[in-house]
């Protein structure tokens, strides 16, 4: 049987996207907005049915996000968001996950001016994020709506059956927080009913199968959490209930095997390609009555499968048990992938040829389905294709780059650390570039004004010249100068108006990387990304960021800061190739940066920040493999910034990190400051450095750029004063939480001329830098 998990709901041309901008724009009202979302589900369904897939997923779709879909059918929406029972209307889901916009919709809707949006997370190891469901102690639990049987009818009615996707209890809850520090597993017993009824519900309108997602499962689980599988699943087999697939993806099983072999579910997904290791142990452990799912075909990346390989895999489960109950899928939803290779009409012809999105995962599926029942000679050409693509990848001479190769095997430890401590490097660096106590600076980027963007488009298009549109930004970048000079802050950025997405500006100029027209990924909401494929042996053919800097070091004689993203971010902002490891393509990258931080500082660059604001989210599920992944990650970090002299700063910059668990890492990164988000925690974040002594310097954020409120000059001296609490007076550094690309001018200006008021307040009352 051919099944998937789940398909990408933004569609082939981000339809999703747009009709969501106009609804919120007024421009579409909400019956159109809902026809449009039909469409793309109707469309999603027939192209899965035409692709020979037997167990389409419904219920899969969500206008905003699946888990906070999850929160509003169960009846977990805070109060302030205009519901109380029935139905949750669509404003109170966009109020939950936008904050509320003072319209007169919301108003009419009774939600409360200001509410703010749910807070919003990284989904596992993706770059989806989904908003956390917001509980408390005591929290009560009702159906609002069975949206899962609305989708089985909608594709009913279509002639499809779908198998209804849910996000499973257990890691619903895990995923949520609760207001008042209590454990959300404790309010399992309350949540399971709510369950049972749409699943009670869902067998009456003959739902044969529904797929629960419990992607917890690639954790580390607590007993208490492995209790909670037994108890949740074996109370939802008591009910009428559909047959349930229960879904684990990401990673293997590992300790949590035992658990839920022994769970009364009808049918198990594994991932096969994270957990390709697990295999055996399965076999042996889950009973020959419960129908195996087999995730052979990669959801979280873009190449074609090695059909043979995956074919030889199913075949050995077949050996073993016989191919009555087995289901042949992707390793987990195709949400993280973009919908049509086919699309990609520029795209290199070699590359094009080793790749796959989810249309054309699907057919890989369904082509495997059929090779395990009719035998490979049923499929023998499609396999002897699929064979051709591995090999010409392998063999390809423009993906192995030899020079790439030996600069790579001639690394050596002394190149992954600076020349001497910091405590020395610092002497130097302050006669190097004389700084007042309390510097300031900011992150990088200043507003991607509709005018820079327009230029950008017009460059594109070819209707403006490289000459005029060099000269607009070098206009840019003078006033942005001059402006900062004005406003007084110390270290000066050139405010990247050159730039389009870090990851893409950077892959563009790099060897290696690949971009696509229509590769979208749903980042949040109708938020997406494109991320470049790492194909090749990356190199840097030339200098990336030089020209700028250095024009704007020209114009000023204070100290202007190179800006570069990390080798990590790179990394796990695109696409990777899956034919070595992904620690070896980060070292590429690094050695690439390496020397544009060389370059940098021979133009008169003294201040090098290099940001990685995804070193967090790369972190393995599994805590086991947490410090191989760090010792690798922190060496790339130290690999690109290490070849500068003592008396060139380097620093780097975070964002929504959580540090706690990972000081000792941020630490080895040694980078001469660090900047970080920490206005929202009011400093708490900077207890995790405290605690540990973190011994260089430190800009404690002190202007929350997401929100366009802008803090007066007494609040960001008290955030200081508390950041004074928590550290060395010469550690601290004073900036913005982030980069203020999407912020407006009318807030930067006052909330800029603001902190550097409060720095100076600051130095008249403070010691002077030591
Ligand atoms: N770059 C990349 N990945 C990221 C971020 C990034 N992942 C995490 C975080 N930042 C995600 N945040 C965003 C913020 C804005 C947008 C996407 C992800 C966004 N996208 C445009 C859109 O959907 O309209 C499309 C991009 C564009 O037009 O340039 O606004 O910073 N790689
Ligand atoms: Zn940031």
């Amino acid at each position: 049987l051919a099944s998937n998990l789940g398909f990408p709901r933004i569609g082939r041309q981000r339809e999703l996207k747009f009709a969501l901008e106009k609804f919120w724009s007024g421009e579409l009202d909400e019956a159109g907005l809902q026809a449009r979302a039909a469409e793309l589900r109707a469309t999603h369904w027939r192209l899965q049915q035409g692709l020979g897939i037997s167990h389409v997923p419904g219920n899969d779709f969500a206008l905003y996000d699946h888990v906070l879909d999850t929160a509003c059918m169960v009846g977990a929406v805070p109060e302030g968001y205009g519901w109380s029972e029935g139905p949750v209307s669509l404003a109170t889901v966009f109020a939950l996950a936008r904050g509320a916009r003072g319209t007169e919709a919301e108003r009419a809707a009774g939600i409360a001016a200001g509410s703010p949006a749910l807070e919003m997370t990284k989904w596992f190891d993706t770059n989806y994020h989904y908003l956390v469901p917001q509980l408390a102690r005591g929290q009560r639990f009702v159906l609002t709506g069975n949206q899962p049987l609305a989708m089985f009818r909608e594709a009913q009615a279509r002639n499809t059956r779908t198998r209804p996707v849910l996000l499973g209890p257990v890691s619903f809850l895990m995923l949520a927080k609760t207001v008042d520090g209590s454990d959300p597993l404790d309010l399992l017993d309350a949540l399971l009913p709510v369950y049972a009824e749409i699943l009670a519900q869902l067998a009456e309108a003959k739902a044969p199968w529904v797929q629960m997602d419990e992607p917890v499962l690639a954790l580390d689980l607590s007993d208490k959490a492995k209790l909670a599988f037994a108890l949740a699943y074996g109370r939802l087999a008591q009910g009428p209930a559909p047959e349930l697939l229960l879904a684990s993806y990401f990673g293997p099983l590992g300790g949590n095997l035992a658990t839920v072999a022994r769970l009364p579910v009808a049918g198990l997904h594994l991932d096969l390609v994270r957990g390709a290791g697990q295999l055996d142990d399965a076999l042996a452990a889950v009973p020959a009555s419960t129908w195996l799912s087999l995730g052979v075909v990669n959801g979280r990346n873009v190449w074609r499968t090695d059909l043979r390989a995956a074919l030889a895999t199913l075949q050995r489960v077949a050996a073993a048990r016989g191919t009555r109950r087995l289901m042949v899928a992707p390793s987990c939803s195709l949400l993280h992938v973009p919908v049509d290779v086919e699309q990609e009409a520029g795209l290199d012809p070699e590359l094009k040829g080793w790749l796959a999105f989810a249309t054309q995962k699907l057919g890989e599926v369904a082509l495997l389905a059929r090779g395990l029942d009719e035998g490979e000679a049923a499929v023998a050409a499609a396999l002897k294709d699929s064979d051709r693509a591995v090999q010409s990848r392998r063999d390809s001479a423009r993906v192995h780059d030899p020079k790439v190769a030996a600069r790579l095997a001639s690394i050596t430890p002394e190149m992954e650390r600076r020349a001497t401590p910091f405590a020395e490097r610092r002497a130097r660096q302050r006669t190097h570039v004389s700084l007042p106590a309390f510097p300031t600076t900011t992150i990088g980027s200043f507003p991607q004004t509709p005018e820079v963007r327009k230029a950008r488009a017009a460059l594109h298009r070819g209707s403006l010249a490289q000459p005029d549109y060099d000269q607009a930004i070098a206009g840019w970048i003078d006033e942005a100068v001059h402006w900062q000079e004005e406003v007084g802050l110390d270290v000066l950025v050139h405010g990247e108006f050159e730039r389009n997405d870090m990851v893409q500006y950077f892959g563009e100029q790099m060897a290696g990387f690949a971009f696509t027209r229509h590769g979208w990924v749903q980042s949040y909401g109708s938020r997406c990304v494109a991320p470049p494929v790492i194909w090749g042996d990356v190199s840097r053919p030339q200098p990336m960021t030089v020209r700028w800097s250095a024009y704007a070091q020209s114009r000023t004689d204070r100290p202007v800061k190179g800006m570069l993203t990390g080798p990590v971010t790179m990394l796990q902002w695109s696409f990777v190739r899956d034919d070595q490891p992904r620690e070896t393509v980060c070292r590429q990258i690094a050695l690439a940066l390496r020397d544009e931080v060389v370059d940098l500082e021979a133009a008169g660059i003294a201040i090098i920040q290099i940001d990685e604001p995804a070193l967090r989210e790369g972190l393995p599920l599994r805590r086991p493999d947490w410090p191989g992944y760090l010792d690798w990650a922190v060496a790339s970090f130290r690999l690109c910034s290490s070849a500068v002299r003592d008396e060139t700063q380097v620093h780097t910059h975070m964002c929504y990190s959580e540090f706690n668990d990972i000081m000792p890492a941020i630490a080895a990164m040694d980078a001469d400051a660090i900047s970080i988000e920490t206005t929202r925690s009011r400093m708490e974040l900077l207890d995790a450095f405290a605690q540990t002594a973190y011994p260089n310097e430190i800009g404690p954020g002190v202007w929350d750029i997401h929100s366009p409120r802008v803090p007066d000059a007494g609040e960001i001296a008290e955030l200081l004063q508390r950041a004074r609490q928590r550290l060395q007076d010469w550690q601290i550094w004073v900036n913005p939480d982030c980069g203020l690309k999407t912020r407006k001018w009318d807030e930067v200006r006052p909330a800029l001329v603001n902190m550097v008021a409060a720095a100076r307040q600051l130095r008249r009352g403070g010691e002077a830098r030591p």
